[in-house]
């Protein structure tokens, strides 16, 4: 990919970085962390790879994506907005009772291929559209992207296998692997390491990458795309918080609210970044 390429991929996730900021600080309310993690792949996904129209978000061959961690519902809000789905103004009712921007992840917002917040759940729905696809001899692409802590749920298991089965290899899963969960790192709450290597034993194609390389995530899509007979994995090492140095690593930014100093680092963080960028 050119520098030109990566580094505007680079600054579309700094900017929905910047947006899940802004829609956290409004609403005093949001999962900060595993936002910020996922930033890189919806970069890549909604700035080059899917086949989508903000302009017509019900187009019948659309590439879907299930954000089966649907408590991270600011990141891909703040990704369709600035794709043109819907007005980046909509952003300011997040959370608000009335508002169809809520906490998790809802169906009814355009651009929003399915509900989600039951942790566990995406990756089966996710094959179910792959497969009504293939049925119907459609070439669109389903993405998922589920969290590292979610995969401790038995029914991601039972979708992996089926997946595996069926070969459904139109079907892309991304693990966003930031090692940590609601209230622990992973490895001590419930390790589910090693990640690619029990996708691998349901048949699936594992491509393991640095998460917030937009150019290791572009070129993983696109082989996944190439792949035929099985369905891919592409493990991200992220880093929950990533962006903002206060954030980082911090189990207390699942979803816990920043003080006053802490937003004010992570406007001014995530600010310089975006000019370095030359944006
Ligand atoms: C079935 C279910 N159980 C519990 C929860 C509460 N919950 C919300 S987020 C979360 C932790 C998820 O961890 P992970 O998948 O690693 O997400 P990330 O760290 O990327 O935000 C939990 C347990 C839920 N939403 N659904």
């Amino acid at each position: 990919m050119e520098a030109r390429k990566s580094n505007e991929l680079s600054c579309w996730a700094y900017k929905i970085r910047r947006t899940v900021l802004e829609t956290i600080y409004t609403a005093k309310s949001g999962h900060i962390g595993g936002s910020m993690s996922i930033a890189e792949i919806l970069a890549v996904l909604y700035f080059d790879r899917m086949k989508i129209e903000p302009q017509n978000p019900e187009l019948k061959e659309r590439d879907r994506l299930v954000l089966s961690k649907g408590h991270c519902s600011p990141a891909l809000y703040a990704a369709l907005a600035l794709k043109g789905f819907f007005p980046m103004e909509h952003l300011k009712t997040f959370r608000d009772i009335d508002s169809d921007l809520s906490g998790h992840v809802e169906i009814h917002v355009p651009g929003v291929d399915m509900s989600a917040g039951s942790l566990g759940q995406g990756l089966s729905v996710a094959l179910g559209m792959a497969m009504f696809a293939k049925t119907n001899h459609y070439d669109n692409r389903v993405f998922a992207i589920l969290g590292d802590g979610e995969i401790q749920e038995g029914q991601v298991w039972e979708a992996a296998m089926a997946a595996g089965f069926y070969k459904a290899d139109n079907l892309t899963a991304f693990v966003d692997n930031n090692n940590i969960q609601l209230d622990g790192y992973l490895d001590e709450v419930m390790s589910p390491y090693p990640i690619g290597e029990k996708f691998r034993a349901f048949g699936w194609n594992v491509i393991e990458v640095d998460g917030h390389d937009v150019v290791q995530i572009d070129s993983a899509v696109e082989l996944a795309a190439s792949i035929k007979g099985k369905p891919t994995v592409i493990v991200c090492k992220t880093v929950k918080g990533k962006g903002v140095s206060v954030f980082e690593n911090q189990v207390k930014f699942h979803g816990g609210q920043p003080t006053a100093l802490e937003w004010e680092i992570a406007f001014a963080e995530i600010d310089s970044k975006i000019a370095e960028m030359g944006a």
